[in-house]
């Protein structure tokens, strides 16, 4: 893992109208990719500075400039828009040229100002909190509803067609560089036994059945910054892969993370599992945000939790087997641990299927009978 010297963060901050002396600099873990930094800055006047300086992969982003092109576009849009009681999306600031990154000896960096009182959390405790959740990130998507697609890059493209991920996966578990392949036969059997069914929205997204919009395509619960004392979101981040794609993948992905019974990459499996209740407030606030979905859409939406689940199964076990080139592992075997548990998730979830159909049903009706009786 690559650490950052005081030297580099300061040499960041020079090319930001940002003055003052860094007295303190801890890495952020939680995400996977990009290099993140929560920085003090004693200001000239004796104030403080709460910076997150980020340096972005472009290991995994190949044009940060595009991701960067995205997230200006997707602000701009948002800030007109949305009312004072809607969350707020991150902002980076400019820097000395006005733009929104600086690149420096190849490497991009950003900086955006810490939110007061926030705080984010890897697992979710009280379903209480999830109505507000998918409110949010159901409210993003309907704000972003009238933003035209072609003002916005494809920063990964194929992020979410599970279909080339599994393609992909397969192909790696076949030249299988590290000879691993041979102690995950029952996870690759997993796969195989799953594909039909977890291709089934990349062929009806290609087919036309089910319509992109513009998403974020990254919704872990952990990218809604939360107020430390309501625990109500204040802010969604994360906006790197916010481009085309589904609303069933959003709604899946923030499932697959904050209505798991365990953290993603829990090693008992025995406490991993699919909580209906987290589920049903999820859904019931990302439902009433998040109007005028298509019947396919709706009738997809579960379907988009597993498969969401099981393609994030497949890029942690290819990279498992490939050398943990793409997501950071902070012990041994992290990405096979990831990939079991959300192996053991999306079992799960296959198992529910049926209930988590019909409480989307549910969610539906409810917000009929709301529009009804106004
Ligand atoms: C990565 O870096 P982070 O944690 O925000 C990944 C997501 C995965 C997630 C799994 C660009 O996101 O697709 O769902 O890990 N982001 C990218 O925790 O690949
Ligand atoms: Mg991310």
């Amino acid at each position: 893992m690559k650490v950052e010297s005081t030297e580099v963060l300061n040499n960041v901050i020079s090319h930001y109208d940002l003055s003052g002396e860094i007295i303190g600099a801890t890495q952020c873990v939680n995400g996977h990719i990009n290099g993140t930094y929560r920085v003090n800055l004693l200001t000239p006047d004796g104030t403080e500075d709460d910076l997150i300086v980020q340096r972005i992969n472009h290991y995994v982003f190949k044009n940060p400039e595009k991701v960067m092109h995205n997230i200006e576009e997707v602000g701009r849009h948002v800030r007109n828009k949305k009312s004072d009681t809607d969350c707020d999306i991150i902002t980076f600031i400019d820097n000395k040229e006005g733009r929104n990154y600086t690149e420096i000896d190849g490497e991009y960096w950003r900086i955006c100002r810490f939110v007061k009182d926030s705080v984010t959390f890897d697992y979710v405790e009280s379903s209480k909190v999830l109505y507000s959740a998918g409110y949010a990130f159901g409210r993003f998507q309907s704000l972003l509803s009238d933003l035209p697609m072609d003002k916005l890059y494809e920063t990964i493209p194929d992020f979410h067609n599970t279909r080339k991920r599994l393609d992909n996966f397969f192909e790696v578990v076949r030249l299988d560089p590290l000879q691993k392949a041979k102690d995950v036969k029952e996870e690759i059997d997993f796969f195989t036994k799953n594909y039909a069914f977890a291709t089934k929205l990349t062929d009806m997204t290609d087919s036309g059945e089910v319509p992109l919009r513009v998403t974020h395509n990254d919704t872990k619960y952990n990218n809604i910054l939360m107020h430390k004392d309501t625990l109500e979101p204040l802010c969604v981040i994360d906006l790197d892969t916010v481009m085309p794609g589904l609303a069933m993948h959003d709604f899946g992905d923030a499932i697959r993370f904050a209505a798991n019974t365990a953290m993603e990459d829990e090693r008992d499996l025995s406490k991993v599992g699919l909580n209906l209740d987290h589920y049903r407030e999820f859904t019931r606030g990302f439902m009433s945000a998040l109007q005028g979905l298509t019947k396919n859409e709706i009738d997809t939406m579960a379907l988009g939790a597993i498969s969401i689940t099981i393609e994030l199964a497949s890029r942690f076990l290819a990279d498992h087997i490939n050398g943990d080139k793409y997501f950071r592992i902070h012990r041994e075997n992290h990405n096979l641990d990831r990939a079991r548990c959300q192996i053991k998730l999306a079992e799960d979830m296959i198992k529910k299927y049926d209930q988590m159909r019909q409480i989307i049903n549910e969610s539906i009706a409810d917000n009929e009978a709301a529009t009804t009786v106004e």
